[in-house]
């Protein structure tokens, strides 16, 4: 019997903290961060996690950055991003789980717009979830405010959820606000990815599905 481990792919815009959320999701440094404006991941990156026993394999991706489209650089993230995304989608058993988009929370939703049409709709053919994951609201009182103040600005797309966190990693200098923000941010997000993730992948003609159903997931059978 095996169970499949769920790919979960983040992308967005270079230094939204892509990196630096997988690394709040695995609760260890295991991908290198930077503020680096030219980009600090350069290839895709794959990070297994376990979140309540679900294995997933978090993907993480060249940063995007439209607003300057025409650089070598930024072509090339695109191109790596659609050949990855094409490549996992026909893969079987496997395919995505999730596309997680990544946003600071002070950069206009316009790129997303964009990414959203280009690789969820286009290449993902909407069959996948997405979500939303907006960074660097650690000095908010309430981190999910920010949510409230600009939902208007997603309308007509249809994401599955949205998490609004701080991806920075804890210092002990840090008060304590920001320190438990910082922990809120990880249970948040942990909590995104399992109640979002597509249907259990499984092969189902190896597994026990009275077993499956004592897990409480669902059968979704991959051609
Ligand atoms: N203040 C603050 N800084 C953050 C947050 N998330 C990430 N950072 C910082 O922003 C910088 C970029 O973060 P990364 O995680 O490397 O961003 P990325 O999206 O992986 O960037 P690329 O790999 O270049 O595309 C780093 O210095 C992080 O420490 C956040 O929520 N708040
Ligand atoms: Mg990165």
């Amino acid at each position: 019997m095996y169970l499949q481990k769920r790919n979960i792919v983040l992308f967005g815009e270079t230094g939204s903290g892509k990196s630096s959320i997988i690394n709040i999701i695995a609760q260890k440094q295991v991908a290198k961060t930077s503020n680096d404006a030219h980009g600090c991941t350069s290839t895709a990156q794959r990070y297994p996690v376990e979140i309540s026993g679900q294995q997933f394999i978090l993907v993480d991706t060249a940063g995007l950055y439209f607003g300057n489209a025409d650089t070598v650089p930024v072509a090339k993230a695109e191109k790596q991003l659609k050949s990855l995304l094409r490549e996992l989608m026909s893969s079987r058993p496997g395919g995505i789980s999730l596309l997680v988009y990544c946003m600071h929370s002070t950069i206009s939703p316009g790129a997303l717009v964009k990414a959203y049409n280009k690789f969820y709709s286009e290449i993902c053919q909407k069959k996948v979830p997405i979500v939303i994951v907006v960074t660097g609201l650690e000095k908010e009182a309430h981190m999910d405010s920010w949510w409230d103040t600009n939902r208007d600005k997603f309308e007509g797309l249809c994401l599955a959820d949205h998490a609004c966190v701080t991806a920075l990693w804890e210092h002990p200098s840090f008060p304590d606000r920001i320190t438990r923000h910082i922990s809120e941010s990880g249970d948040i997000l942990r909590k995104l990815l399992l109640n979002n993730r597509a249907d259990l992948a499984v092969d189902d003609s190896v597994v026990n599905k009275r077993w499956l159903k004592q897990l409480g997931g669902r059968i979704v059978k991959r051609r």
